[in-house]
């Protein structure tokens, strides 16, 4: 009978691990209703990750799920209020993957400025000497970049993008103690700044939290990059304002309805756009997999977990 069931895609190294510890099945692998109706008191593990998430419906027809294991540091896929509602506690991936992230957030940044997407498409074409080099863009040095979410992450991306700020704001619901700039209006950070980085979680606290005045105030010099979730955009004003040149250009990871790009955002020559890979290293996911599967097997030997959520954290009190 099935003890864990897996709703994401997981790496040969995390399957090998789990199938020593745990009777497992994969969601995608089973014809749903039958499989409820034949498993669903046997399951006690979930194991997901942020974009995959587990369907309400689906868990409601689990009365015995103990645990969710979400692959990754983001878990909007996963609704909170009902699993502490059931007394089920999450963990998440926090910290392994903060320097990945920031890596791939400077690639995108200095991609976004130098406009390396269109120039690697010329150098492909073989028509570079016909067309010609494409105009010149602005240099990404000596700007001011605003940071949306100096968590974990927002401060590795900190760090890193320091060779190329002249200054850095952030903006966040608090205040903290870091030599960096605070705004508690975005808005007004965003008009403040040159590029401005999403790396705030998704849900509902920052649903388009990065709406047309925000991309207004970064204008038509300015650069949004996204590397938090694409819920955290609104993605129509988005492709309008990039359409219409009233945003400078944006460099995106993440999606409204991944994995579909909408076509006018994939044609838009001021976009540089990457399939959600920030975090998409070798090095990065096993150290992502290993903590995933860690959660459950302290889980399943000790009734704890090793990096809970902090919305189902009072769960834990006491183990
Ligand atoms: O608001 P604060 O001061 O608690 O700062 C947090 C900020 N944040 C928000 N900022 C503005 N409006 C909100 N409604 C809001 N909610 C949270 O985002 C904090 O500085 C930051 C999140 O940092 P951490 O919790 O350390 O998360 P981490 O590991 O940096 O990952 C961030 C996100 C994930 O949730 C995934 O969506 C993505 O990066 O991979």
């Amino acid at each position: 009978m099935t003890e864990l069931l897996i709703f994401n895609k997981i790496t040969p190294q995390m399957r090998a691990r789990l199938e020593g510890d745990f009777a497992a099945s994969d969601w995608a692998d089973v014809d749903p209703d039958p499989w409820i109706d034949a498993h669903c008191e046997s399951v006690r593990f979930i194991l997901t990750d942020g974009p995959t998430g587990v369907p309400n419906e689906v868990l409601e027809s689990l009365p015995n799920v103990e645990v969710i294991s979400n692959l990754g540091v983001g878990y909007d896929g996963v609704d909170t209020h009902i699993a502490l509602a059931r007394g089920i506690p999450v963990s998440h991936t926090p910290g392994v993957l903060d320097q990945e992230v920031a890596n791939t957030t400077v690639m995108l940044y200095l991609a976004c400025w130098r406009n390396f997407e269109a120039e690697m498409a010329l150098a492909r074409t073989g028509r570079w000497g016909d067309h010609g080099n494409l105009p010149l863009p602005h240099s990404p040095d000596g700007r001011v970049i605003g940071i949306l979410g100096l968590g974990r992450i927002g401060k590795a991306i900190a760090a890193k993008l320091t060779p190329w700020a002249r200054k850095i704001l952030y903006h966040g619901r608090s205040k903290q103690d870091v030599p960096y700039a605070y705004h508690p209006d975005l808005v007004e950070m965003a008009a403040a700044c040159d590029a401005l980085i999403n790396i705030s979680p998704g849900g509902t606290g920052t649903y388009r939290l990065i709406n047309r005045e925000v991309m207004d105030a970064i204008g038509p010099s300015g650069v949004l990059i996204n590397v938090g979730r694409g819920s955290t955009v609104d993605e129509s004003a988005l492709i309008e304002a990039l359409e219409a040149g009233t945003l400078g250009k944006a460099g995106l990871d993440v999606f409204e309805n991944e994995p579909d790009i909408p076509e006018r955002l994939r044609r838009l020559p001021n976009a540089t756009l990457l399939p959600h890979v920030a975090s998409a290293s070798i090095e990065t996911r096993a150290a992502m997999g290993d903590l995933a599967v860690d959660n459950l097997i302290a889980w399943k030997e000790r009734r704890t977990l090793i990096t809970p959520v902090p919305e189902t954290a009072s769960l834990l009190c006491g183990r």
